[in-house]
């Protein structure tokens, strides 16, 4: 596997004698200036920080950046303090060249940002810098659709620079605004939509100081990050933490380690994401040009596709999940493409709208060179199938693993999954070309009359390398392939797909067949299973937290000798469906779907290997499932990902190395179904997890104020009823 098993006892972000935090600008809030002396208690033991340098930024604009250098001193004596200001001062020159090279993200990101150098004292006694960016987002006054111009990549991003310590600050409000034309209530983060790119190298440690002014509780998962030695910090509600209250704060930090490619964060409570909490996330490997892509490119740009609805998710939720609704989830009324669409507001008389701002996206690309498009799938629902008009693309990466170049005409992404491509603009017969992004709505239960089911972008040719266009230029008048479009849901034929960085799957310990269902039962409440569970989430009690929290925790197996199981001693398995290891164990997870959608099932903090595509019938018997990979040729450098779809009443196989200590969510994407619970646990080396305990802040954020606002509605609340006729 890519990562080794890493022991969760050290200190995830160093030991405090490493750490060192920048002074704050005086514009920072209350709670920045409180977390601030809690990481400065940290240092307590050290010496403070000193400025060694200012650096200010134009004068003929306003100061957009600030470069603050300064040196963390580590040790008491007078003499290791003259050392340390000595070697502070040979450094921070040579940072200089670093600090100039890391200006180029941050305006791109249009965020103003303060640069560091920190510098630690490595194991063999050598100084290496560290590089501490904060990034202070210009926050507009009024709610905005955030530009697209902030999802191209940097044409000058330094993959080589030292290991840095990116710091964001994300204030969370509710605001109406019209990503499609039509206003609607919307959860942004700094008062914008879509959230701000966040772009890294592999080896930064990022910090995330979430202040939640917003009226529910919320919190932030940073999708496919295997938060290895940070399982608190998965950002998942009612497994690894409380919702971050209403009018209060808490802090993400985690070190991106072992892992490169395209990713995204989102809410991870209720369904809050597809209400604007979500954005995408790039993690640049050091030798992502030179090795693990094969082809070359000259651009490099973030393509979010999702569906989008009118309503709110908390009044879709209240329609979708009361009594009588099967398999009935909400039809989404338009698509997007990062974060914009265009309606015409004639067809939604009665409804506040202006779309007059709004326009069909543009990616300029330089004539002659290939281009590399990082889709993400940021959806609730929908998988789209996108295509670029006249031409053919390359598959290059699969959620976040890099794999050798295959040839496509469409690309069929469902949530949360992530797909790279590179297509070469290499077209004589146009200038101009649509990529379009089309909802695939046979997977649509019902018709909704106001949906617009696709989405188009126009992909240019220039001829100076300019990646913006000219609104006013002609619209393409290129042609669609003509093969016929997907009416089924499911995932792109990955088979050809394989990883640049071979890995045979290795050997398996054991073998779970997984059920996954609906079922109706009382009260005519239809709620989604695994194996016969529900998931009910305990929103103040955290599977993590009772895990911690209970004595019986080393010796929870129902089999104290077993070396993976059910925890029933701990858990209720009706509704915390908890799969438990003891040590590093690799398993074969047999995914039956007895339900006629699709499921994008995504596990957290790992990445798995696909053995199987989605098939119909039956996954074969355990003790015939080492002739059948092998005659499949399944063990050979498989596809690696971490969300994999399991088509309409057919089946998967998934091999796991379940290496990473951690209370570990593994639900279906589509969030109306995880919302039915179709959620459960893997407590990954329970043994190891067990030697942990609740953090301080973490406990109390349980017991804020407003703690339980946001959620999805509790099932209680139906008994007696009979739910509401169809309109
Ligand atoms: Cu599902």
């Amino acid at each position: 596997m890519e990562r080794p098993g890493v022991e969760i006892s050290g200190s995830k972000l160093g030991d405090p004698e490493r750490m060192c935090f920048p002074p704050r600008s005086k514009s920072a809030s209350d709670w920045v200036a409180r977390d601030l002396r809690r990481e400065r208690m940290d240092c307590d033991s050290e010496e403070q920080p000193f400025l060694s340098e200012v650096v200010d930024g134009n004068e003929t604009e306003p100061p957009r950046k600030t470069t603050t250098r300064w040196a963390c001193g580590w040790g008491p004596s007078l003499g290791m303090l003259l050392l340390g200001f000595i070697l502070a001062m040979v450094f921070a020159l040579t940072a200089l060249s670093f600090g100039l090279a890391n200006t180029a993200p941050i305006e791109q990101n249009d965020q103003d940002g303060e640069i560091a150098a920190d510098y630690d004292s490595s194991a063999d006694g050598q100084t290496t810098q560290t590089d501490h960016i904060l990034y202070k987002e210009n926050i507009p006054i009024t709610p905005a659709l955030r530009s697209a111009s902030e999802y191209i990549l940097s044409p000058t991003w330094d993959y080589q620079s030292p290991p840095t310590v990116r710091e964001y600050d994300w204030v969370i409000t509710n605001a109406v605004l019209n990503p499609d034309g039509v206003f609607r209530p919307m959860v942004l983060i700094n008062n914008q939509f879509p959230g701000p790119l966040v772009e890294i190298n592999e080896g930064d440690t990022l910090i995330f100081h979430i202040s939640n002014q917003g009226v529910n509780a919320t919190s932030m998962h940073f999708h496919g990050m295997f938060q290895n030695g940070t399982n608190a910090m998965d950002g998942t509600v009612g497994v690894t933490q409380c919702p971050i209250a209403p009018g209060s704060n808490y802090t993400y930090k985690f070190e991106v380690k072992g892992q490169s490619g395209t990713y995204w964060y989102h809410a991870h409570h209720s369904a809050q994401a597809s209400d604007g909490l979500l954005g995408p996330m790039v993690v640049h490997a050091r030798n992502e040009k030179t090795v693990l892509q094969r082809l070359s490119y000259a651009t490099d740009r973030v393509v979010m596709v999702q569906d989008h609805y009118h309503n709110t998710t908390a009044e879709l939720l209240m329609d979708y999940l009361q009594p009588g609704r099967e398999n009935d989830e909400p039809v989404p009324d338009s698509a997007l493409i990062n974060g914009q669409g265009t309606r015409d507001c004639k067809d939604f008389p009665g409804r506040s709208c202006n779309s007059t701002l709004l326009g069909t996206q543009s990616f300029a690309i330089l004539r002659g060179s290939r281009h590399r498009l990082r889709f993400i799938n940021v959806g609730a629902f929908a998988e789209f199938q996108i295509e670029v008009d006249e031409h053919p693309f390359y598959v290059t990466e699969v959620d976040g693993t890099d794999v050798s170049p295959e040839p496509f005409h469409r690309l069929n992404i469902l949530p949360a999954q992530r797909y790279s491509i590179v297509l070469e603009a290499n077209s004589t017969s146009n200038d101009a070309f649509w990529l379009r992004a089309r909802m695939v709505t046979h997977c649509f239960r019902r018709e909704n009359s106001h949906m617009k089911e696709d989405i188009r972008a126009i992909v240019r040719y220039t001829d100076h390398g300019d990646q913006t266009t000219n609104s006013l230029s002609p619209e393409p008048t290129s042609s669609s392939w003509d093969e016929t479009i997907e009416v089924i849901c499911r995932d792109l034929n990955t088979s050809t797909l394989h990883p640049v960085v071979k890995q045979d799957a290795v050997p398996s310990d054991g073998f779970v067949p997984l059920r996954a269902n609906f079922m109706t039962g009382a009260w005519r409440l239809t709620r989604g299973f695994f194996n016969g569970s529900n998931w009910h989430m305990n929103v103040t009690s955290p599977t993590l937290h009772r895990f911690l929290d209970a004595r019986s925790k080393l010796t929870s197996l129902d089999n104290a000798d077993s070396s993976f199981g059910i925890n029933t001693q701990l858990f209720d398995p009706t509704q915390d469906f908890v799969l438990q290891t003891r040590g590093i164990r690799t398993l074969d997870l047999a995914i039956n779907n007895f339900d006629d959608g699709a499921h994008p099932f995504h596990l957290h903090g790992h990445k798995f290997f696909v053995l199987t595509p989605s098939l119909k019938g039956y996954p074969p018997k355990p003790e015939d499932l080492p002739q059948y990979l092998d005659e499949t040729g399944a063990l050979e450098n498989p596809l690696r990902r971490d969300t994999v779809t399991v088509g309409g009443y057919q089946w998967v196989i998934i091999r796991v190395v379940l290496d990473n200590p951690g209370m570990w969510a593994f639900h279906c994407h589509n969030s109306w179904h995880a919302e039915a619970g179709m959620v459960m646990q893997m407590l990954v080396r329970g043994e190891d997890v067990g030697r942990s305990q609740v953090g301080q802040v973490e406990r109390e954020l349980c017991t804020r104020e407003h703690v339980t606002r946001g959620g999805k509605p509790d099932d209680s609340i139906w008994f007696g009823q009979f739910g509401r006729p169809r309109e």
